[in-house]
């Protein structure tokens, strides 16, 4: 007993490392809805307090730090500080909107210059896929010139937030499970 005990105690010691996901979008494109199918079943910490435009949520060692871009311009200059070792950026896109994807696209590169990004792996979610006539995958890869993206790995996944499809690649990055 004590021996599993103890193997207990050191394998939660060392899963104790604290993993960091900043989830960023437009308004609207999904994020917290992607976060709650995400966390459901799970206990959630959230810190209000951090700011008013970026939301802290803590789901076991994983932080997710989630905010709006675009028309914040003013804000902007705090948010330096929340970029600091993060492994994953993952990039909400709302697949329907088509008269924004230009300035998701120009915040997805002004992150990417980030030196303390340097690091950090891109995931793209092309969410409501579920809506007739949105942009497809291809689409939206071609309009954020993602095959330019040479010094980051990246991904690009369509979903649905709202039916969960398409999200397993959250539980991946958070506990390395593989995607069914
Ligand atoms: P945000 O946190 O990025 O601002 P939200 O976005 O998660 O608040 O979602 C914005 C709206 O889009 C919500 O609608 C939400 O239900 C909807 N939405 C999110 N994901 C999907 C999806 O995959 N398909 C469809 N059809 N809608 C989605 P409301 O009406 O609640 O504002
Ligand atoms: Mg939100």
């Amino acid at each position: 007993v004590f021996i599993m005990l103890t193997r207990c105690y050191c394998w939660r010691l060392f899963n104790h490392q604290e993993h960091k996901v900043i989830i960023v979008g437009l308004d609207n494109a999904g994020k917290t809805t992607i976060l709650y199918q995400f966390s459901m079943n799970e206990v959630v910490h959230t810190s209000p307090t951090i700011g008013s435009n970026v939301e802290e949520i803590v789901i076991n060692n994983t932080r997710f730090l989630m905010w709006d871009i675009g028309g914040q311009e003013s804000l902007r200059s705090s948010w330096n500080t929340y970029y600091t070792n993060t492994e994953f950026v993952i990039v909400v896109v709302d697949s329907t909107d088509r008269e924004r994807i230009s300035v998701t696209r120009e915040e997805l590169y002004k992150m990417l210059a980030r030196e303390d990004l340097r690091k950090a792996g891109l995931l793209i979610f092309a969410n409501k896929q579920d809506v007739k006539e949105c942009m497809s995958v291809a689409e939206i890869s071609q309009f954020l010139k993602l095959t330019s993206i040479k010094d980051h790995q990246w991904h690009i996944q369509a979903c649905c937030a709202l039916t969960g499809e398409g999200l397993c690649l959250i539980r991946k990055i958070k506990f390395g499970k593989k995607c069914h």
